[in-house]
């Protein structure tokens, strides 16, 4: 996919409503998918989308964008996740919730500065 192609995508997903991309890994494991990008609004750096739902006992994959010209944190504590994501910069991260909970996402690099979110897993 080149880089228009995962903007469109990205902004069609936001429209959605958030709903998640969900790709078929292989024939019995489907994944979930989400796009999280980093991007200034007025003075602020944000996460979006804020808010996914995952569904608890499944992979999922996060595809994390920075679009800001600064590196940022992404952390979830709970699942053991600490990236720092350079400038423009997209990475993945599969994660695999076992429990039904809501877990924090945030910038461990700006803490309140940098408007993070959560993941509803249920
Ligand atoms: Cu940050």
């Amino acid at each position: 996919m080149d880089r228009k192609t995962v903007y469109a995508f990205m902004i069609a997903v936001l429209i959605a409503g958030c709903a998640p991309l969900v790709s078929k890994e292989s024939k019995s494991e489907p994944v979930q998918e989400y796009y999280i990008v980093s991007t200034g609004i007025a003075a602020l750096n944000v996460w979006l989308p804020s808010s996914i739902v995952l569904d608890a006992g499944k992979q999922a994959r996060l595809i994390i964008e920075n679009q800001a010209n600064t590196s940022h944190g992404f952390s979830i504590d709970e699942l053991g996740v600490r990236e720092v994501i350079q400038p423009k910069e997209m990475k993945t991260i599969t994660i695999k919730p076992e429990k039904a909970a809501i877990y924090r996402f945030y910038c461990h690099l700006h803490g309140m500065k940098h408007l993070g979110g959560s993941i509803m897993v249920q």
